[in-house]
């Protein structure tokens, strides 16, 4: 009665050739309602000596049935993973299927397009902590304590050392950068910092965090004619327009002197500003010779070096370039935005393949 039992259970699972089919074997034999827990109830209702024969053949029926069914389980198993890794195997030499993801902001382009075309003008891209203390920052500018200048500078400091010129605070310009590498570079020196600076600001023009880049030029002889022909040249190249007028108008910064805003000539064609021609002026730079006493701060001899410095936002450069109107939208990480004013990550800009790309 038991070995028909065993040998009909046992081909049962053999024959099974799904796990679920295994399953209702399974449950049809050792389940609640099961042939073998039937018998093997039937236990307790026999006397002693029958037991004695019946317990061990049952248990025997028992182990023999749950042994097949793990055997039989874990062949399924393996059979199932293989078919699983030959359905999901992958054609590595196949192109991608869906449509690239992902794209580079429009700043990290207006950074790189700088970049390149600075690069060509010979000039290392250098960077440096968004964490400064106050000499870097301000002093060194030849921005002491107390000056009204950093009134305008909205800083956000840190809340310890206050008074201190060892005083951390986020750094309000990358002007930082370039006193950095003067004290630790022997000129000549020509280097743009590009990077993010801070400031206690924020309204529809301005966030607390925006995008700066600064440039550097510390050689002999050098005049206000080598900060106009680069600032040209780099207008040109980063716009694509050859009829571009800058003009200087007299400014102050605490550290350069003289000290000039610079206006890019622009006209209007259809309702839109275009950059070119000279119908109204945008105010796009600022710059001058770096101030005398910067120079000495960094351990250089003013009399033997001159240079030149200049900064720009790039986010209202990025903003007149490509079109957008509401410096928010930069930073709200919206994909539709990022879809619509992102670049793709291979088209990487380069003065032979325009850097407008
Ligand atoms: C050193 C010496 C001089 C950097 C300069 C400006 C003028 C300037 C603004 C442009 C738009 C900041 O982002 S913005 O609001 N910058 O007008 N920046 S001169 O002068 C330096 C820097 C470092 C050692």
């Amino acid at each position: 009665m038991t070995d028909t039992l065993q040998a009909d259970l046992l081909s049962a699972i053999d024959a099974a050739t799904s796990l679920d089919a295994l399953e209702a074997v399974r449950v049809g034999a050792l389940g609640k309602s099961g042939s073998v827990t039937a018998l093997l109830k039937t236990l307790g209702g026999m006397s002693p000596d029958e037991r004695q024969v019946q317990g061990p053949l049952l248990n025997g029926l028992r182990e023999a049935v749950t042994a097949a069914l793990a055997a039989r389980k874990a062949v399924l198993e393996t059979a199932a993973l293989d078919a699983k890794l030959a359905n999901e195997k992958l054609d590595m030499t196949l192109p991608v299927a869906d449509a690239p993801r992902g794209s580079i902001h429009p700043i990290s382009q207006v950074m790189d397009e700088l970049a390149e075309i600075f690069a060509d003008l010979g000039f290392a891209v250098a960077g440096g902590p968004e964490i400064e203390d106050d000499w870097h920052n301000f002093t060194a500018l030849n921005i002491p304590p107390e000056h009204p200048a950093r009134a305008m500078h909205d800083t956000f400091y840190f809340p310890d050392q206050a008074g201190s010129e060892k005083r951390m605070l986020l750094r309000t310009h990358t002007s930082p950068v370039q006193i950095r590498t003067m004290m630790t570079q022997e000129p000549p020196i020509r280097i743009i910092a590009p990077g993010r600076v801070y400031r206690s600001d924020s309204d529809a023009t301005h966030t607390p965090m925006f995008h700066q880049v600064e440039g550097l030029v510390i050689d002999r002889d050098i005049t206000m004619g080598h900060l106009r022909w680069t600032l040209e040249t780099m207008v040109k190249a980063f716009f694509e327009v050859d009829d571009v007028t800058l003009q200087f108008r007299p400014s102050f910064f605490p550290f350069t002197e003289p000290s000039v805003e610079i206006d890019v000539g622009c006209s209007w064609s259809g309702g839109t500003l275009s950059i070119g021609g000279s119908e109204s002026w945008l105010e796009i730079l600022g710059g001058g010779m770096v101030h005398p006493r910067v120079i000495a701060n960094c351990g250089l001899d003013p009399e033997v070096w001159q240079g030149f410095a200049f900064g720009v936002g790039i986010d209202r450069l990025a903003m007149l370039k490509y079109g957008m109107n509401d410096l928010r939208a930069f930073f709200d990480a919206d994909l539709r935005w990022l879809n619509h004013y992102g670049f793709r990550a291979l088209d990487v800009p380069t003065l032979s393949g325009g850097v407008g790309a």
